[in-house]
């Protein structure tokens, strides 16, 4: 902790911070400031510029899949496309843009002044920041970037067969940003618990808060690995080892399949570590513009504990296809996780029924996200079973799900945040009517690139591939075709976003702290927070959401009852079997 946490939240800060604490501006603060919000935007805004640099990956490799035969990019180039794609788009973009919503919102929401280490938290951002610029170094030497895709496969990935710099510098990068994810996690978990403000009880805390949480503990059990299968296979590249490398040499060699174990143990906890702050988000959101609390609290927290319980123990269910795992286990522990999952579609869903819903941008995103993501999650179920999965593998049925899991399920949510919580980063509200255009753009064209993606799968088309013939025939020609379109499409609703950013930077509607009369704390301190956060007393803290009992006193008793725990998974059952039985 540092000097700035002497005071303890509920106490009225000075208005104006004396002289040696005030900041410097422009990029002179981005860059020295430790306070929370100044990391957490340079977090959110450095992935969004990752997000436009994927994105146009994407959008050159369905600009060569457009037609058959194309000759647009040749396979060596469209090997390095999609290895850099993949691993920025999980690891530079969409995980680390969770963070930096989480270093901006968690402190606000348990009513703390800041992160419990500010300083480790700049290093934080700093590592990521250098983690994805040393990948995309890559691309700049002589061999090219890594081309051995995001799961980097031994042999593969071995110094034989993929010998390039590129290589050891996606190594290098990814451990940064492993390294760096390992300071985050530790340093949510300990803000946390730690710095709640008087009344902020564990069952209290907001749902982004609880999802973060859990996915800071699944940091810590899975990044290590990751990290240290890292140095493995540099040392196995570089220094001779023979880790992964299958060379018998004095009647014993190294095992290549090793690398899959290690990688997915890391690689299946990851993908909830990517999705779950997003589930946090579009809760808050769901909630906020349904002007109710969150519809069976205590069911979702331990859905979520359960989800990531489950999580560490079904990497093998990327490996059905290797013959050297349990089958039956692994796909009874992944067809398991849809029952929590399920769970959260009751909880969203039920904190919608008898809202007053209002149909703000952001809740176009996250009812976005309700639709695509259970797509996605559909999908899923069905790869769980080891005999679809064994003809389903490595086809474009594959690219599909999860495309509809990461971008259906997170990238919409992360746009329903960025609506929901703009006023509060900024002071400013994005303008609506840009919003929803953005959202329709995304959504007509993510489901046209990704829907038929499933079809082709199906039909056999492989993926990681750069190419087809005419003689595939017509149904891959066309299906291609509209993929690419629906590329365009989404490539396209990017334009409204970044000029409703720019617009609303230059004349957007003036907000005060409370524009949506959401009811968690962050509410309740000034648009955007001074340093600090909190410019007066905080409400008292006796439920979920204490901005909301204090500026709706009456309300006060309904909330505490529809907070009640047993009833209201009594309700979820209830509803569910009426709705199945109409
Ligand atoms: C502009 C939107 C996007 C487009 C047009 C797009 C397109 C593509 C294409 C064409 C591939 C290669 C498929 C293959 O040849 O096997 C791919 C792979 C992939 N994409 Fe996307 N994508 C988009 C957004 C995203 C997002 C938002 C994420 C995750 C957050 C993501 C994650 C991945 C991953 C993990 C792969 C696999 C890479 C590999 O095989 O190693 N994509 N995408
Ligand atoms: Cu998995």
């Amino acid at each position: 902790m540092t000097l700035l946490d002497e005071r303890s939240a509920g106490e009225t800060p000075p208005a104006e911070p004396p002289p040696h604490r005030r900041q410097p501006t422009g990029i002179l603060r981005w860059a020295t400031s430790s306070d929370h919000k100044v990391v957490g935007a340079a977090y959110m805004v450095t992935s969004i510029g990752f997000y436009l640099i994927g994105g146009l990956m994407g959008e050159a490799m369905r600009a060569q899949l457009a037609v058959p035969d194309n000759k647009l990019i040749d396979n060596g180039a469209y090997n390095q496309l999609f290895t850099l794609h993949g691993t920025i788009m999980l690891l530079f973009f969409l995980g680390s843009f969770a963070f930096g919503v989480a270093n901006f919102i968690i402190p606000l929401q348990i009513g703390a002044r800041d992160m419990a280490f500010q300083r480790l938290n700049q290093v934080s951002y700093w590592l990521y920041l250098s983690g994805g610029l040393v990948v995309l170094s890559g691309a700049f030497t002589e061999n090219g970037a890594a081309n051995f895709g995001w799961f980097a496969y031994t042999p593969l990935s071995d110094g034989i067969r993929s010998p390039g710099v590129g290589g050891d510098l996606w190594i290098a990068g990814v451990s940064l940003v492993g390294v760096s994810g390992i300071l985050s996690a530790v340093n949510f978990i300990t803000t946390m618990i730690t710095m709640r403000a008087k009344g902020m009880t564990m069952f209290r805390l907001p749902i982004f808060c609880w999802n973060m949480l859990i996915v800071s503990v699944l940091i810590l059990l899975t990044f290590p690995v990751l990290t240290a299968a890292g140095v493995m296979l540099y040392a196995d590249r570089q220094f001779g080892g023979h880790i992964f490398d299958a060379t018998v040499i004095n009647g014993v060699s190294g095992v290549p399949v090793l690398w899959q174990q290690l990688f997915w143990f890391f690689g299946h906890p990851e993908v909830y570590i990517l999705i779950l702050p997003y589930f946090g988000i579009v809760t808050e959101v769901i909630s906020a513009f349904s002007r109710k609390p969150v519809f069976a609290y205590k069911g979702f927290v331990f859905a979520t504990i359960t989800i990531g319980a489950l999580s560490v123990a079904v990497w093998a269910h990327h490996m059905y296809a290797t013959g050297v795992v349990l089958l039956p286990f692994f796909s009874a522990l992944t067809m398991l996780i849809a029952v929590p999952t399920g769970v959260k579609f009751f909880n969203w869903c039920g904190t919608m029924i008898g809202g007053r819903l209002s149909f703000t941008a952001s809740m176009h995103f996250a009812i976005g996200f309700l639709l695509c993501f259970v797509i996605g999650g559909v999908t899923g179920v069905m790869l769980a079973s080891p005999s679809l999965d064994l003809q389903l593998t490595d086809t474009y049925f594959v690219v599909a799900h999860f495309h509809y899991v990461l971008f259906g399920g997170g990238v919409f949510a992360l746009f329903a945040g960025i609506y929901y919580w703009y006023p509060k980063f900024t002071g400013k509200k994005l303008h609506e009517g840009w919003g929803k255009l953005q959202f329709w753009l995304q959504f007509v064209g993510f489901n046209m690139t990704f829907f038929v993606q499933h079809l082709l799968g199906m039909q056999g088309m492989p993926r990681r591939t750069a190419s087809y013939t005419a003689a595939d025939g017509d149904l891959f020609r066309y299906l291609n075709l509209v993929s690419s379109i629906g590329a365009l499409i989404l490539g396209a609703s990017t334009l409204p976003f970044l000029w409703n950013v720019y617009r609303t930077w230059r004349r957007g509607e003036v907000v005060g702290r409370n524009p949506w009369d959401a009811g968690t704390l962050e509410w309740w301190a000034p648009s955007p927070p001074p340093i600090g956060n909190f410019d007066r007393a905080l409400p008292p803290i006796r439920s979920e959401r204490p901005v909301w009992d204090a500026e709706h006193p009456g309300h006060e008793a309904l909330a505490e009852q529809r907070h009640g725990t047993g009833r209201a998974d009594g309700v979820v059952g209830a509803s569910a079997s009426k709705g199945g039985g109409s």
